[in-house]
């Protein structure tokens, strides 16, 4: 399997997450990746490519232009306007408030592009936002040019970012963008299967009229967990996406026999759709010790999650998602993909 990755995500490193009350340092780190990368390298995967230069086609089909324009100038715009520090959004176009005026103030766009808080922006973060979707997207064309299979690993993540908000880590919806790319070379139909532990709202979002693309998503039931807001199981697709959207919210506790049933109906509903294509929003925050997650799978787990994907026998791609027990996120990755080529 080919491993696509570049050390443009050190880039991006904010030093400031909103959490409980505090200013913590974000759980979402750069030492995420050099623990992959080192699993990786202990595991044997040797044949590691950086990424193509982003081609903007599939970004714009997914992404409104004024929101990829808002990121690229951010860091230039906030400066200008006399900020020092690290961007953090402070108040949003919530019930009540008009949601179609943009503002003039660098301020106001934040908080109208924003969806969470606790996600800061920094002079390098669109750098390593263009990087880590280039990185998916460059993955998503060695599969289409016949490649089996890539993995992605992307740093920042990008499964709650729709086509117009960035928060909950992510900016560039990654997944959606190697979706994006399987169509415009030719796919008819494909699949996102997100086993993050959050649901991946942006990425059924973008999707959530498209029947073409089938979202399943298994994650903490968003009655107690973030984004809280969309994840629940009644929300199954709109117009012509309507019954390509299949959310399997999970309680507390869940350890991997409950967790791999779920998997199991979305395999089924996934093999029904038929597609050309997979794409694999991976987030390994399931893991029982994960500090902001509560779902209790273990290591040996991972690996058969992969095998399980890989019985789909689908040209497959890896999108690196969330997970933050970082002396264990290395080998609960390089698991999935090991269980994947070892099926
Ligand atoms: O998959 N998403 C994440 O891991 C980030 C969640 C952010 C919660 N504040
Ligand atoms: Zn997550």
């Amino acid at each position: 399997m080919e491993v696509i990755y570049s050390t443009d995500h050190a880039d991006h490193f904010p030093q400031g997450e909103i959490y409980e009350g505090q200013l913590i340092r974000p759980f979402e780190c750069p030492e995420r990746w050099d623990h992959i990368v080192a699993a990786l390298g202990v595991a044997g995967f040797d044949h590691r490519s950086g990424p193509d230069v982003l081609d903007f086609a599939a970004v714009h089909a997914v992404h409104d232009a004024n929101y990829v324009q808002f990121l690229q100038n951010f860091w230039a715009n906030w400066l200008a306007a006399g900020h020092t520090g690290e961007a953090i959004p402070t108040m949003f176009p919530v019930r009540g408030l008009c949601h179609d005026k943009i503002p003039a103030d660098i301020d106001g766009q934040l908080g109208f592009y924003a969806l969470a808080a606790e996600t800061s922006i920094t002079a390098g973060t669109w750098s390593a936002v263009e990087a880590s979707a280039s990185l998916a997207q460059t993955a998503q064309r060695r599969v289409s040019a016949g490649a089996s299979n890539a993995f992605a690993l992307c740093r920042p993540p990008g499964h709650h970012a729709s086509a117009d908000q960035f928060g909950g880590y992510c900016f560039l919806n990654n997944a959606a963008i190697a979706t994006q790319g399987f169509l415009n070379d030719g796919a008819q139909r494909v699949a996102v299967l997100d086993v993050d532990f959050h649901h991946g709202n942006g990425t059924q979002t973008i999707f959530y009229q498209r029947p073409e693309v089938l979202f399943v998503s298994l994650h903490g039931d968003p009655a107690e967990a973030f984004p809280y807001f969309l994840g629940y199981a009644e929300e199954t697709g709109q117009g012509p996406g309507e019954g390509t959207n299949l959310n399997l919210p999970l309680p507390s506790g869940t350890g991997f026999a409950q967790w791999a049933a779920a998997l199991e109906v979305g395999c089924e509903a996934i093999a029904n759709h038929r597609p050309d294509a997979l794409v694999v929003s991976l987030g390994v925050d399931t893991f029982k010790d994960d500090p902001i997650s509560f779902f209790k799978l273990d290591t040996p787990d991972y690996l058969r999650i992969g095998q399980r994907i890989a019985a789909l026998n689908l040209p497959t791609v890896y999108v690196m998602e969330g997970g933050y027990a970082v002396e264990e996120i290395g080998t609960n990755t390089v698991n999935v993909l090991l269980g994947h080529l070892n099926s």
